[in-house]
């Protein structure tokens, strides 16, 4: 028999693991992404997108999800915040909660308020554009929280819209890094890319870098930070400390030639 469960009882299964984000010129971790996870009972963490998809329409069910992120990051990365000074963490809220001025009283009485600078949320390019999205942006900036746009590559929205929000991050997404390794004009687009979120004074970090050959390209193409499978997948908060501690510095050494 097929069991259902309340949206309280598939919130109460979800917790929140970490991916590392990785500076292309040191190694060094500079900041986490906070991915949700349902952790199965062998202790593997699986997505919990098809969760909280489910739950997508309905706005106090939402809210109760990210009380329960911010909960999380209470008790997880506060104390790692004050341990070593240097990173950030990013979230992905949806610009429903944050355009409904959900976001600081969540944040305030998790008393994550004082860390805005070190708190990033993420805006998929989809939602960003959106205009519940825009004024999401305006509310997370003047609650002191900086922006990152997610995915960024996959909204077909255009350039030029972009340019015109005050962003802090662009995450680039895969699908426009894989294709630049092998073909000229997708090349050519990465660059433009990078030039643009440079003159925008925004950082750029490149999502889902799964090789050697991918990492030392963006390095040398101009991209700061990059994440994905090639440096770590989303970690338990347990495993943060040893990290940071040791980066990523050997990962992004030329190979040695004796
Ligand atoms: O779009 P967003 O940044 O929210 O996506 C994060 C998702 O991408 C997570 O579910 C994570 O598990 C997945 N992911 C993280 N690193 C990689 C990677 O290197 N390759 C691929 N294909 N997916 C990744
Ligand atoms: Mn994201």
């Amino acid at each position: 028999m097929a069991e259902t469960q309340s949206p309280k009882e598939l919130i109460d299964r979800l917790t929140a693991w970490y991916q590392p984000i990785v500076d292309l010129n040191t190694g060094e971790v500079r900041g986490f992404e906070a991915l949700m996870r349902v952790v199965q009972p062998d202790g593997q963490g699986h997505s919990a997108g098809p969760i909280i998809e489910s739950l997508e329409d309905d706005l106090d069910a939402l809210v109760a999800v990210i009380e329960r992120l911010m909960t999380c990051i209470r008790k997880d990365v506060v104390p790692v915040f004050e341990r070593y000074g240097d990173f950030y963490l990013s979230v992905n809220i949806p610009p429903s909660i944050i355009g409904s001025g959900r976001l600081r009283p969540i944040a305030e009485s998790h008393d994550l308020v004082h860390w805005g600078r070190r708190l990033v949320v993420e805006l998929t390019e989809r939602q960003a554009l959106s205009s519940l999205g825009r004024a999401a942006v305006r509310l997370a900036r003047e609650a002191g929280i900086a922006v990152a746009v997610d995915d960024f590559g996959t909204g077909h929205s255009g350039l030029a819209q972009i340019v015109g929000l005050e962003l802090d991050i662009l995450k680039i997404d895969r699908s426009l890094i894989t294709p630049a390794l092998t073909s000229r004009s997708a090349a050519r687009m990465l660059r433009g890319i990078v030039g643009l979120a440079e003159s925008l004074r925004m950082r750029t970090v490149a999502e889902g870098v799964e090789t050697t050959a991918e990492a030392f390209y963006l390095r040398a193409v101009g991209v700061d930070y990059g994440q994905g499978y090639f440096w770590s997948k989303a970690v338990p908060a347990v495993e943060m400390p040893a990290i940071i501690e040791r980066g990523f510095a050997s990962t992004l050494e030329w190979p040695g030639v004796d």
